[in-house]
């Protein structure tokens, strides 16, 4: 069964939206395999981003995402991967479509509350550097 590495980022955290986050996978047909809390390290940030490091703004969300705890989380079922994209919504929050989680909970293209893994491949990459146990 396919997974997908989500994770609830910083402003998603501090804003008090983790529950609403979770209700909104819960209300899908998919199952939480995982999840925990923790601030990412520096360099668990470059390598989470590292498809980003020439990007001018790479400084920029490596200092977000380090800066306060995350909640990354495993879920499972049936084309997830690119289902949670669509719960997710697109980078912009304020281009995301109604009701889609970026639209309700982010606030700009770097502060959009949440990430979701973007291929099999690198859900694959994803899931096991934050859940090595898995
Ligand atoms: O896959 P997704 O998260 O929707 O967007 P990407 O284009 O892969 O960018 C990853 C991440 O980078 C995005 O979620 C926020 C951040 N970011 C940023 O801080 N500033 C930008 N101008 C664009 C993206
Ligand atoms: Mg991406």
């Amino acid at each position: 069964m396919e997974q997908s590495l989500i994770m609830i980022k910083p402003d998603g955290v501090k804003q008090g939206n983790i529950g609403q986050i979770i209700h909104r996978f819960e209300q899908h047909d998919y199952q939480l395999r995982a999840i925990k809390m923790f601030t990412m390290s520096q360099e668990l940030a470059k390598q989470h981003y590292a498809a980003h490091k020439q990007k001018d703004f790479f400084d920029d969300l490596v200092a977000f995402i380090t800066s306060g705890p995350v909640v990354p989380m495993v879920w499972q079922g049936t084309d997830i991967i690119a289902s949670a994209r669509d719960i997710i919504g697109t980078t912009d929050p304020k281009a995301a479509k109604l009701n889609t989680i970026r639209a309700d909970f982010g606030t700009d293209v770097r502060h959009n509350a949440i990430h979701g893994s973007d291929s099999v491949e690198n859900a694959k990459i994803e899931i096991a550097r934050f859940f090595p146990d898995m």
